[in-house]
């Protein structure tokens, strides 16, 4: 299991700035709107110091990383669903993400061009929440049509196809208010649906405000006008343009910086895991000679469950797990330690797999 993310936001904001900081991909940042036509793609390992020092302890011949899928596409502008700019197709190409970023602009530089001559982030927020719902309206008013003729048959398909219609008008209305379906509350079938259709706006959005160096500095905070666009969704407060000298620096180089401009992370290592928790998903890892490895769960997935991210079979013939927390087990020294002091823990199929945990999966 691996999270992937869209980012989206206006032309000329800063997405492929964002994406080649986070990929260290060769991509086109240039300063005219357009930039980017065909999406970029891109897979970034998150940097985990736990791997690491596993990796020290067991000798391990390999370190595997979890990993984030990312897709940065063309700018949307007011009027994509009609054709305006490059229309909207392209968004086809972040259908199946897991979130989306919204890169939205609050630097100030007369000499990057703003598409609407402007720095007005909420305004550019409610302009990109349009148009997905826009999308998703296109989405659900062809469905509507395939199902109403669906519904007219007498087998499996028209039952479903029944069931869906309501739940699609339910979608429809909302959407035709301009509000994104993420805000709606829905059962486990309009859930489901809304899932199947690959809604844009079902899905969980992160913002990432670009600020410039200097607003950065002087610890620039989103005012209510830009609060009330944001709602309930997460945000970082980003510079795309220093995210990218960091991304190209050596570790030490990058954190004497960040230290310097009083930073406790990168912009990257925070969106990073404030997708994780976006998500509600943790990290476990396994540890021995072969590799050390990080692997990606939901938060409250029994061990069987998260196992399957091992080997999908684990979840049938799991028996039970020896599990220590990475720290404890790094303070122990080694496994057999760890266990003479008690802090290897033995569980069944009940335990609930905590964030940091190191597992071993008897099957
Ligand atoms: N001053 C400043 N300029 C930035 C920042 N982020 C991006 N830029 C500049 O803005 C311009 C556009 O950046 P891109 O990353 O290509 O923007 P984009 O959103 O991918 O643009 P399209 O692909 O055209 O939609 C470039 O000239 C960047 O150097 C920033 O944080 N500060
Ligand atoms: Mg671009």
């Amino acid at each position: 299991m691996s999270l992937s993310i869209g980012i989206v936001g206006l032309p000329n904001v800063g997405k492929s700035t964002l994406f080649k900081a986070l990929t260290n991909k060769q991509v086109d940042i240039q300063n005219y709107p357009f930039t980017t036509i065909d999406p970029n793609v891109g897979v970034v390992e998150v940097p985990d110091e736990r791997v690491d020092k596993l990796a020290e302890l067991s000798h391990s011949k390999k370190k595997i990383y979890a990993t984030v899928d990312f897709t940065d596409i063309a700018g949307l502008v007011k009027g994509a669903s009609q054709g305006e700019g490059l229309g909207n197709k392209f968004l086809a190409n972040i259908r199946e993400v897991d979130a989306i970023a919204q890169v939205v602009r609050a630097f100030e530089d007369s000499n990057i061009t703003h598409i609407h001559n402007r720095i007005d982030p909420a305004d550019d927020i409610s302009i990109i929440n349009t148009e997905l719902v826009l999308a998703d309206l296109e989405t659900v008013s062809k469905r509507i049509i395939s199902a109403g003729s669906t519904a007219k048959g007498n087998n499996l398909e028209a039952k479903k196809a029944k069931t869906d219609l309501p739940i699609l008008e339910k979608f429809k209305n909302h959407l035709n208010a301009n509000e994104i379906i993420s805000e709606l509350e829905l059962n486990k079938d309009e859930t489901a649906l809304a899932n199947e259709l690959n809604l844009l706006t079902a899905k969980k959005f992160i913002y990432t405000i670009n600020v410039s160096e200097s607003q950065l500095e002087q610890k620039w905070q989103p005012d209510d006008k830009l609060k009330a666009a944001i709602g309930d969704a997460p945000y970082a407060v980003i510079c795309n343009t220093l995210e990218l000298s960091i991304s190209e620096m050596k570790p030490e180089e990058k954190n004497a910086l960040l230290k310097e401009l009083g930073l406790p992370e990168s912009g990257l290592d925070k969106l990073t895991k404030i997708g994780y928790r976006t998500l509600n998903l943790l990290t476990f890892l396994t540890t021995g000679e072969d590799e050390t490895r990080a692997w990606t769960a939901h938060i409250g997935d029994p061990i069987p469950k998260a196992a399957r991210a091992i080997h999908t079979d684990f979840e049938k013939l799991f028996i039970r797990a020896e599990v220590i927390n990475w720290q404890t087990l790094l303070d122990a020294s080694s496994w057999g330690k760890a266990r003479e002091h008690g802090t290897l823990r033995t569980v069944g199929r009940d335990y609930v797999i905590n964030e940091g945990d190191v597992v071993e999966i008897k099957i």
